[in-house]
């Protein structure tokens, strides 16, 4: 589509920066953390300030990799922003990472820096990596400091000339297992995803305040918190330290209209709401996981919306499937955001019509690209990006979750997608969270086995279990009940908010 096509010559943070001048937008409110609130004018001369570091006191170069560690907050997306601004390549990272994954990633993407959160040094300093030239933030009393070598410097920075197709972020994949796939991305691919899913599906405006939970190391959170808020004049609240309750009260306390998170934070959101004022949210979007029916209806209960649900990916920067508004249908993940185009591929890798389960195949403006890695070739084929995921497409185009492709439960002959049986529990008044599983079974292959987190006054017993058991035999085809239920007091999951199945296969967590 027109709208998506940018410069050959490009850097896409001194763009976003041109575009908020130009427009008159230097007064607003770019970002609200907990201890400051920058405008467009200070925001951008904080960035051009750390890009000088970066190319003066650091001596980076273009195409020079810095790996980037802290919590959401103003400062770190300075940093992030400064980083590409500068013509270098981002490396964000996830703030619960260790040292020696922080080590892979360094390793992985050949990183010449780093800049971090002083508050997160220590495990940047347990990195096997000496001569790594490092750089603290949120450390204003250290003379060796970032804040106090920005000191010396002084707006404006001049983006070195980059094309539209260099890379400009290395995005690692939080990879359940395996070693971590990292994703590079070009400088028109972060102002792409601004121009699909936010223009499209979400409808941004000047006056909405983004709110919500993901990292900005996670690139559902670079886009959500910061991106696509900065593309058209709105504002970003970023939390360092989240809890649902936290999240109500910042939405009720910056009146915020956008809200960003995922499935299990909704369903858990739905259940406080009462005790706050959430008159001000307009769109809350939830990615990252499937979303189940039940969930939807709580929150729509807590909050008057019909929450948007949008499928995206590391390896595609961010989503490209989903429906809003009177276009939303509960089960249905949406259809493919303008600019991409999708469809289901059955098992001999053709386009399968409506009510195929297949492999979901998405293109468009954005794609993987891994870093040295030889899963490129089973992510992208003929033009296609497979996602690893298994959908199905119905008569009128809309695209249904159905279970990560290596998640399919198959017992007795039967295929079983988790997802379907977690949505019949999630139905139970009992059930506060739960996982479904395949269990390596000697007659059935596997049989399904279901991790449930009882809501408060419920008890773990057999009974119960029999409950659950009998409940979903009569919402769903009686041969998908789980034949194992455990109990559990929480559920093991990722940073970002993702179940990790593998661990309630091994009984972990
Ligand atoms: C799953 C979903 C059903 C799906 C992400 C929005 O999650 C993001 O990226 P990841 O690389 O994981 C990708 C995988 O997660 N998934 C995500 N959203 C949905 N499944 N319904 C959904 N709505 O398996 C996908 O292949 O961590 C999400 C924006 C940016 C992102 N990186």
């Amino acid at each position: 589509s027109p709208e998506l096509q940018y410069p050959q010559r490009l850097n896409a943070v001194a763009e976003l920066f041109q575009v908020a001048l130009v427009r008159g937008w230097n007064g607003r409110t770019a970002l609200i953390g907990a201890r400051e609130r920058l405008s467009y004018a200070e925001l951008s001369a904080r960035v051009d300030r750390i890009a000088h570091v970066l190319r003066h006191d650091l001596r980076l170069a273009t195409g020079n990799r810095v790996l980037l560690r802290g919590a959401n907050c103003p400062m770190m997306a300075a940093c992030i922003l400064a980083v590409i601004k500068a013509g270098c390549i981002a490396v964000p990272t996830m703030p619960l990472l260790r040292a020696r994954e922080l080590d892979t990633i360094a390793e992985r993407a050949r990183v010449d820096a780093v800049l971090s959160a002083a508050s997160l040094r220590a495990e940047v300093d347990a990195m096997a990596r000496p001569g790594l030239p490092l750089l603290l933030f949120d450390d204003p009393d250290s003379p060796a400091g970032l804040e106090a070598r920005m000191a010396a410097h002084d707006a404006p920075f001049a983006a070195p000339d980059t094309a539209a197709d260099d890379v400009c972020l290395i995005s690692f994949t939080s990879g359940t297992t395996g070693v971590p796939k990292g994703t590079m991305h070009f400088h028109r691919d972060l102002l792409a995803i601004c121009d699909c899913f936010p223009r499209h599906t979400l409808r941004s405006r000047i006056d909405d305040v983004f709110i919500g939970t993901p990292p900005l190391a996670f690139t559902f959170g670079l886009g959500g918190l910061l991106l696509f808020p900065l593309r058209v004049g709105a504002s970003a609240v970023l939390i360092e330290k989240l809890t649902p309750e936290t999240l109500l009260k910042a939405i009720e306390e910056q009146r915020a209209t956008v809200c960003f998170t995922a499935p299990t934070f909704y369903r858990q959101m739905a259940q406080l709401a009462d005790r706050f004022d959430l008159s001000s949210l307009t769109r809350s979007v939830s990615a990252g996981e499937a979303l189940p029916v039940a969930t939807r209806a709580a929150w729509k209960e807590a909050s008057g919306l019909e929450m948007i649900d949008g499928i995206g990916a590391t390896e595609m920067l961010h989503i490209f499937i989903s429906a809003a508004g009177a276009d939303v249908r509960p089960g249905a993940t949406g259809k493919p955001v303008p600019g991409y185009v999708a469809c289901i591929l059955d098992a001999h890798g053709l386009p399968a019509g409506p009510g195929v389960i297949g492999r979901l195949a998405v293109k468009g403006p954005t794609g993987c690209r891994y870093l040295d890695d030889p899963r490129q070739r089973d992510y992208v084929v003929n033009g296609w990006n497979i996602t690893g995921d298994a959908y199905e497409m119905d008569e009128d185009g809309y695209f249904h979750y159905r279970s990560r492709l290596d998640d399919m439960i198959i017992s007795a002959g039967y295929n079983i997608a988790g997802a379907e049986v977690e949505e019949a529990l999630l139905h139970h008044p009992a059930v506060a969270e739960c996982g479904v599983v395949g269990r390596a079974d000697p007659e059935r292959g596997q049989v399904v086995e279901a991790h449930v987190v009882l809501k408060p006054g419920h008890a773990a017993s057999s009974d119960t279990a029999l409950a659950l058991q009998e409940f979903v035999k009569a919402r769903i085809a009686p041969y998908k009940y789980p034949r194992v239920v455990r109990f559990r007091e929480q559920l093991p999951r990722t940073e970002t908010g993702k179940l990790q199945r593998f661990k309630l296969r091994m009984n972990e967590g």
